[in-house]
């Protein structure tokens, strides 16, 4: 040991124990400390804004900024059934189902969906694959219908069902799409449902007739064709438990943006 490092360590004891005996005050005014401080104050003003920032809404677009050409992604033509026949009658008798953990389950109509609380926006749609596209969205407010429906203290997700099997190989019943989100983003000013895009009546191929718009997550998150709408405390039940059809095969359940 060189008498260089004998001495640091010497210097570096000397100090440890005196500030075993200074006080607080002047703890406060040591640099090495107030540092420390400091590092736990701005971790905790981190942790706090993470929280926090899930209500920021998403950026906003403006009509120059729509894209000519709105990719479709995932299922563009549901082949169930079910979904086939209300196809064909122009969803005259399509249901909005919204139920699980609520008061009052709701069966809704389009037309009582379209007299709900409303949103509009231009927002830019993500997909992990690596492509974006703008589009415009009107919706019915997720939180307004949620209130009508009166969560009840145990919901902690809600879940989207979808009308379309995606994986028609899934013997075990995890094929059809469906998504979960939490109730951040439940009531997040910008979570819809969407029955309008670009100002016209949803396509087939972006949802018809319901789509879930989620902007602060990524594009497999705004499930498409969605039937019914479920209040729940677990995703433990839910296809093959992680809370959606891709995070079921590999996905990250959350897909904050
Ligand atoms: N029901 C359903 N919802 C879905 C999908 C799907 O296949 N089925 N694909 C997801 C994915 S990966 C993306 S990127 C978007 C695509 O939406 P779009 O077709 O309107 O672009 O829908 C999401 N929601
Ligand atoms: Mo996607």
């Amino acid at each position: 040991m060189t008498v260089d490092r004998r001495r640091w360590l010497a210097g570096a004891s000397a100090a440890l124990g005196s500030l075993w005996l200074v006080g607080c005050d002047r703890l406060a005014t040591n640099p090495t400390f107030t540092g420390v401080l400091k590092v736990a104050e701005q971790w905790t003003r981190h942790a706090q804004r993470a929280v926090t920032d899930r209500n920021a809404l998403a950026r906003e677009f403006t009509p120059a900024d729509l894209s000519r050409d709105f990719k479709a992604n995932g299922t563009m033509r549901p082949g169930d059934p079910a979904y086939l026949a209300l196809l064909a009658e122009n969803f005259e008798s399509y249901r909005l189902t919204i139920d699980g953990l609520v008061e009052q389950p709701l069966s809704l109509s389009l037309a009582e969906v379209r007299a709900a609380p409303a949103r509009t926006q231009i927002t830019r749609h993500d997909c992990v694959e690596g492509w974006s596209s703008i589009g415009k969205w009107t919706g019915a407010r997720l939180s307004a219908l949620l209130d009508r429906a009166k969560l009840k203290p145990e919901a902690r997700y809600i879940v989207f069902h979808c009308a379309d099997t995606l994986d028609p190989t899934a013997t075990d019943g995890a094929g059809v799409y469906y998504e979960s989100i939490d109730l951040i983003d439940a009531f997040h000013p910008q979570t819809i449902l969407a029955y309008q895009m670009n100002d016209g009546t949803l396509p087939v191929r972006h949802g018809a007739p319901l789509r879930l718009r989620v902007e602060r997550q990524l594009g497999y998150k705004h499930a498409k064709y969605v039937m019914r709408v479920e209040a729940v405390a677990s995703l433990d039940g839910l296809g093959r438990g992680k809370g959606g059809f891709w995070p079921d095969r590999g996905y990250h359940w959350y897909a904050g943006i």
